[in-house]
């Protein structure tokens, strides 16, 4: 295989809004790489993924569907990265099939994300044990060098580099059949949901980044806090509200409201988590106000979402297509 440039590859299930731990843990990174690599970024909605639990045909589509116009309405550019729909590459099956015959059981035994969700009450199906050997094909079949995650999805990169080093041993007799990938986290590769868990969606801790007004301030005013009274010194260490307020803040922004909790005021007036709850909707309404707007028009205009998956899956597919005929003839498949 000849060396690549530098490759970017991630995804996003569609299960439900995208909220500010996909936001900050991964999507402001992957449209940052766009810039930085064009025409080397593939982001893919994840469908079959969603499978593991998602089994409303209907919800599966238009959800997929919203993932893609919240991806365009952040920002992301068809010209410069390419936004697909997992399912339009159905090599990733094959190639996952034969990554799991160079795969030994135990370490998908070892999958955190798996354990968690189990541990959660959640249902265990054998696809959502598999789920590991499906990323990896995702990951592999583009020849990715980079895969910009929250830390939630680490182990599962670093799987993947296993994945590839077994396929390679056990098929190709050492020889760099598939490329090794390597993780990239955001400076926030854990945020917090509501409850001060990860936020996650199938947690029902989320914030989603375009909920406005009353409904918004009636979101943050669940996180959970402590019992500090209005006008009390409030607690800077462990915070939620702090925690989520800090993704939006720069330096000087942090050291403001640290302040704020430090004496229980602000100008003169008492300060407390309501204050700082209802500080915390302004800013997510504010930051992502130009995107809700942009939402709006790729609401109305479906068809333009429909384009950029179907042009996105076609190139997709001619990278993966190009990896499965190389592993194929690896283990003597022709
Ligand atoms: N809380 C989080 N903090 C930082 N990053 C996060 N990500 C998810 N939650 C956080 C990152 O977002 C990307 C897309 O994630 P996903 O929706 O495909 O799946 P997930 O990681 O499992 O996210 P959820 O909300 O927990 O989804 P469900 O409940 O459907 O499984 C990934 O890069 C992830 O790391």
């Amino acid at each position: 295989m000849s060396e690549p440039t530098a490759r970017v590859l991630s995804g996003i299930q569609p299960t439900g809004d995208v909220h500010l731990g996909n936001y900050f843990g991964a999507i402001q990174n992957h449209l940052a790489l766009q810039d930085r690599y064009p025409g080397e970024c593939y982001y893919f909605v994840a469908d079959y993924h969603a499978l593991t639990t998602v089994h409303d045909a209907k919800a599966l589509r238009q959800s997929v569907r919203d993932i893609a116009i919240t991806y365009l309405a952040l920002g992301l550019d068809p010209a410069r990265a390419c936004l697909f729909r997992q399912s339009d590459v159905p090599e990733v099956t094959e190639l996952t099939w034969l990554l799991a015959c160079a795969t030994g059981r135990g370490l998908l035994e070892r999958a955190h994300a798996y354990k968690d969700k189990a541990a959660h009450g959640l249902p265990a199906s054998m696809g959502l044990f598999c789920y590991p050997i499906l990323m990896a094909a995702d990951i592999l079949a583009y020849d990715a060098s980079l895969v910009p995650v929250g830390q939630d999805q680490l182990q599962h990169v670093e799987m993947a580099q296993d994945m590839a080093t077994h396929f390679n041993e056990t098929f190709g007799a050492g020889a760099v059949v598939l490329r090794r990938p390597e993780p990239l986290m955001s400076k926030a590769p854990r945020v917090v949901g509501l409850d001060g868990e990860k936020m996650s969606k199938s947690y029902q801790n989320t914030i989603g980044l375009f909920l406005e007004g009353k409904a918004l301030r009636k979101l943050t005013s669940r996180i959970v806090t402590d019992s500090t009274p209005l006008g009390q010194p409030l607690p800077t260490e462990g915070d939620r509200v702090l925690a989520l307020l800090d993704l939006f803040l720069d330096e000087r922004g942090r050291e403001q409201v640290r302040g704020w909790y430090r004496t229980g005021a602000r100008d003169g007036q008492p300060f407390g988590y309501g204050h700082a709850k209802a500080l915390l909707a302004e800013h997510i309404e504010t930051h992502f106000a130009d995107a809700r707007a942009r939402r709006q028009h790729l609401i109305d205009h479906p068809e333009e979402v429909d384009r950029v998956l179907a042009e996105g899956g076609r190139t997709a597919r001619a990278r993966a297509i190009d990896t499965i005929e190389r592993c194929r003839s690896t283990c003597g498949l022709r």
